[in-house]
């Protein structure tokens, strides 16, 4: 897919997760320098900052795709003349996504041995790295159990219900607002995220924090699963995470409540307080050790 087609279909939804579409727009990138037909090193370099902000643009929460972007475009230095730098971009965005599948696959083996046999596991929406972590406990062997929430307005939880229960784990969908009624059966609160801030809050799903609170209540630990590509080196400097907002015909046909206006964030913060672990790919941390991770990691834009 070239670069608008992969943007398009970003903000459509039709791609969405945030490690999926850091990859893909690593891959829409990738196309771009290969397929680039020019002989004006200084006009691809031009035409790739475009690109890359046009990526970026489409969804403005996670901080995967603009990790992504940034990491891969640091190969517009790495060479001489333009085919040493297109070359540079594949390479970058080809080892992008090997790191990002790599990391999927560590981040499940550490955080699975954190779930316990007869563990009964809460999730919401729906990622590849919390579902992972939970697919990789059960495949161990462990008798775990899942509750699964719809996620409003767009459902993912039905995805994640199917995928689940095609692995063979006993999943139960609930709707949104039955998290606190069903905190008290749950041992284990699993989700993902889409972006960590330096002060360790994570940025997921809408509903996130409301689930965490209730695990706080309940005295539920809340296992958060991210790669470290999910760190936001801009929330270091003082930026704050901009909330999407989408469509308000995602909650309801606006047609059919007019005069009503609908309001439809997209993504909550989760204070770290609420947060007992983030497991990376490199390892277990306490969500107040971001800024480690942030300062380790070269993500300046
Ligand atoms: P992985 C999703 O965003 C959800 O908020 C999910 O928790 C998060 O990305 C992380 O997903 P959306 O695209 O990267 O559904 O773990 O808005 O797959």
């Amino acid at each position: 897919m070239d670069i608008e087609e992969t943007a398009q279909k970003i903000e459509l939804m039709e791609v969405r997760g945030a490690a999926k579409i850091a990859r893909a727009a690593a891959e829409a990138l990738k196309n771009f320098a290969l397929g680039y037909e020019g002989n004006d090193i200084k006009k691809f370099r031009d035409e790739l900052k475009q690109a890359g902000e046009r990526l970026i643009s489409t969804r403005p929460t996670a901080v995967s795709l603009r990790n992504a972007v940034t990491m891969i475009l640091k190969g517009e230095n790495k060479g001489d003349n333009l085919e040493q730098v297109k070359n540079s971009i594949v390479t970058e965005a080809e080892n992008f996504i090997i790191r990002s599948e790599k990391a999927l696959e560590v981040i499940a083996e550490i955080g699975s041995k954190r779930i316990k046999n007869k563990d009964v596991l809460l999730t919401h929406c729906n990622s590849s790295a919390a579902i992972s972590t939970i697919i990789k406990a059960h495949k161990d062997g462990k008798k775990i159990q899942v509750y699964a929430t719809e996620s409003r307005p767009k459902r993912q939880g039905y995805i994640t219900v199917r995928q689940l229960v095609k692995e063979g784990v006993p999943t139960t969908l609930i709707v949104d607002s039955a998290v606190r009624y069903v905190m008290q059966r749950v041992d284990l609160v699993v989700v993902g995220c889409d972006t960590v801030a330096s002060n360790g809050a994570i940025i997921n799903k809408i509903g996130t924090s409301q689930i965490a609170l209730c695990a706080h209540e309940a005295r539920v630990p809340v296992m958060v699963c991210a790669e470290t590509y999910k760190f936001s080196h801009e929330t270091l400097a003082g930026e704050l995470v901009e909330i999407e907002e989408r469509d308000v015909n995602e909650v309801v046909k606006q047609e059919d409540f007019l005069g009503v206006r609908i309001f439809n964030p997209v993504f909550d913060a989760t204070p770290p307080e609420y947060i007992d672990v983030i497991v990376t790919e490199k390892g277990v941390i306490s969500p107040h050790a971001a800024y480690e991770i942030i300062k380790a990691l070269d993500l300046k834009s």
